[in-house]
């Protein structure tokens, strides 16, 4: 009997830049996730088959057996703590930074030389909570799921921490990057349950992830 193997993807850039690694494992994926309304999508292989989940829901679809394989950012596998995951692969895909960012007109140097509290806005309440706690600066988290650039041209906040690539939103929301907190790239993860009991499926997907791997 063939074991069926669901795989776990974000639409967008994950989808976008994990279709070559799944043509390296023979996979094509049969529709475009830009022109259907379909969650579950076909493959050429029918033993294979991919469900496009929130980026942040990713670990955790993988977690209780929702999927039991997926791609996910290494700031979505942060948040979401990792339990229940083997962690088997960095993809080098869908690359990014963690940053703080604050207006033009802010002074974060000072701000944080003089102790003061900061505001922090942020989707990524883990790694800044851990990041400003190493640096001993006192910060008040303010959680947000979108849209962090407005925070500090609102006055909801003094500084953000969010996903930078290009920068190029930072710059059109007049905002600067003050510190890079760590480099991000997109993970394959496995179902510990599922690795046991479909081992071998799972094993030639991750073997052809491997060997297809993006350098640099
Ligand atoms: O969009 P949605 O709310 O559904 O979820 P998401 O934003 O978490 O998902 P998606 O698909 O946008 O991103 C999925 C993953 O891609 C993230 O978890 C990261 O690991 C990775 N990634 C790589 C990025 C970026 N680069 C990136 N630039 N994710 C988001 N961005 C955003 C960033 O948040 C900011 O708004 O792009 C903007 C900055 O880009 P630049 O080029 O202007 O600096
Ligand atoms: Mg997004």
């Amino acid at each position: 009997m063939t074991q069926q193997i669901t795989l776990a993807l974000s639409k967008g850039r994950i989808f976008e830049e994990t279709l070559p690694l799944l043509e390296a494992a023979a996979i094509q994926v049969l529709e475009d996730p830009e022109k259907s309304r379909k969650l579950i999508l076909a493959t050429s292989r029918p033993e294979v088959r991919v469900v496009l989940v929130r980026a942040t829901d990713v670990p955790t679809y993988v977690q209780y057996g929702g999927a039991d394989i997926g791609v996910a950012g290494k700031d979505s596998l942060i948040e979401h703590g990792g339990q229940g995951l083997f962690r088997p692969l960095d993809l080098q895909i869908a690359k990014c930074r963690v940053s703080v960012a604050v207006r033009a007109d802010f002074d974060y140097a000072a701000a944080v030389r003089q102790g003061a509290r900061l505001r922090v806005a942020t989707k990524y309440t883990s790694i800044a909570r851990d990041f400003f706690a190493g640096k001993g600066v006192h910060v008040d988290l303010i959680k947000l799921y979108g849209s962090m650039e407005l925070a500090p041209l609102t006055g909801l906040a003094d500084a953000i921490v969010d996903l930078v690539s290009t920068g190029n939103t930072l710059k059109a929301n007049h905002l600067v990057e003050v510190e890079q907190i760590m480099d991000i790239s997109s993970h394959l993860v496995v179902n510990q349950a599922a690795l046991k009991l479909k081992q071998a499926p799972l094993k030639r997907i991750i073997d052809a992830f491997a060997g297809a791997i993006p350098r640099g």
